[in-house]
């Protein structure tokens, strides 16, 4: 088998830039290990910067969010019961699309399927080959045996625990990381938000958010210490603890139901450089992990995709290959700054073993400077609604 641009990964990273590619008469195959139902079911992000929502609308799979999707002008923050709000569009003259990861998956599967895209699921021992000579190769096997695709290019889209990063060598591969020491335990449940925009708030407690999907499916998070298992927590367990964190006007609407889903996720910034090896680039969770609290990591995974494109439709289309060559430091320009971010939000609202009384005046001190200050606001807004690409 024999393609332009061999994409490793179905998630969001691998079918946007397959779209994309597609619609510009650029050929690709993407090689997926899970099955669709598998990587439909898995429930992340829903947050979209303008960007992202932009290049969806470009990839021709922008109806539904744009039908569906909510926008959002706001979001509150809340230290121990009192909140205040973030007004994006005043501050940054930006607002963010609050739509599904889950949804938009589902509409570039659909799309994909529309303009007749290969995407193979079962995908097993995804092999990468001869990545420094002009002709690279992907091997694999499935349900019917061993599978060779030869290609110009492979983007490893295959998100932290792909095989692509591994194929750059050690040697040449830089990481840098941080893991924090807890997690976030999230419950989707079909009740109706508690709050129209996103409540961020920490608490002695610990952090806890208030989001949403739609009028009708809230999604919600407390911090919890790495130790706890998903098991420990029965959704009762959960209400009570997420309601003690929300302040009190709050607390008082909040209606619970069952948990349709119920995870934790760890929370660890990542960045893994160079994101090019010869003829692989790395696009999305395969090169970088940030703490949710930023609402960035499917964010900065589109804007990996849109640097990429850009590269890979310059290479094929205008025959310049300067974008391929700057891909890695360009994207890696924007992706540190929305680790800074991440990590600043992370480090503003999370109760912290090893804080003192000192650190937890510093988090009130910069919390109050955020309510109070136009500047500060400014510099929140214009990163939670996504830096230029
Ligand atoms: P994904 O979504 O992980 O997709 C990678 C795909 O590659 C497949 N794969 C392979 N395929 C073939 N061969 C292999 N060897 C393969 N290994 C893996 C996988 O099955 C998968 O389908 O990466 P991508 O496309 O770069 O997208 C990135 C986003 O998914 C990610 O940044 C966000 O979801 C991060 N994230 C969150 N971001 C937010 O902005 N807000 C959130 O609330 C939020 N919650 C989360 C998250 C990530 C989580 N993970 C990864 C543990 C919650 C969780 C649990
Ligand atoms: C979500 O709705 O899952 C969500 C929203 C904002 C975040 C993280 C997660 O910062």
């Amino acid at each position: 088998m024999r393609t332009q641009v061999a994409i490793i990964g179905g998630g969001p990273s691998g079918l946007l830039l397959s779209q994309l590619l597609n619609r510009a008469g650029i050929a690709t195959v993407v090689l997926e290990r899970q099955s669709r139902d598998y990587v439909l079911s898995r429930i992340r992000a829903g947050v979209l910067e303008e960007g992202l929502a932009g290049l969806l609308r470009e990839a021709g799979a922008g109806a539904r969010m744009d039908r569906d999707g909510i926008v959002h002008h706001g979001c509150y923050l809340a230290s121990n019961g009192k909140k205040f709000r973030v007004d994006f569009r005043a501050a940054s003259g930006k607002s963010v699309m609050v739509y599904g990861q889950t949804e938009l998956t589902k509409d570039l599967y659909a799309a994909q399927d529309a303009i007749g895209a290969t995407v193979l699921h079962g995908a097993e021992d995804v092999a990468l080959h001869d990545l420094t000579t002009d002709a690279p190769c992907v091997t694999w096997k499935d349900q019917n045996g061993q599978h060779r695709l030869e290609c110009d290019f492979i983007a490893g889209c295959d998100g932290f625990h792909g095989v692509s990063r591994q194929a750059i060598p050690t040697q040449i591969r830089q990481n840098f990381e941080k893991v924090y020491p807890f997690g976030w335990l999230g419950v989707l449940s079909r009740t109706p938000p508690v709050s129209d925009e996103l409540i961020y708030a920490a608490h002695d407690r610990g952090f806890a958010l208030a989001s949403m999907r739609n009028l009708m499916l809230s999604r919600s998070y407390i911090q919890v210490p790495l130790t706890d298992r998903v098991e420990d927590w029965s959704d009762d367990a959960f209400w009570q603890e997420f309601r003690a964190r929300m302040p009190e006007d709050v607390a008082t609407k909040l209606v619970t139901g069952p948990s349709v889903e119920k995870s934790i996720a760890p929370l660890r910034s990542f960045v893994s450089e160079p994101m090019r090896w010869g003829q692989l680039f790395l696009c999305g969770d395969a090169a970088h992990i940030v703490p949710p609290t930023g609402a960035k990591g499917l964010n900065l995974a589109a804007s990996d995709v849109h640097y990429l494109f850009e590269g890979l439709s310059d290479h094929y289309l205008r025959r310049d290959d300067r974008g391929l060559e700057r891909y890695s430091e360009r994207a890696l320009q924007r992706i540190w700054k929305a680790m800074r971010f991440s990590w600043w939000m992370t480090m503003l609202l999370h109760r912290f073993p090893e804080h003192d009384r000192y650190d937890r005046r510093m988090q009130n001190a910069e919390l109050t400077l955020l309510q109070s200050s136009d500047a500060a606001q400014r510099v929140m807004a214009e990163n939670y609604t996504g830096l230029p690409y």
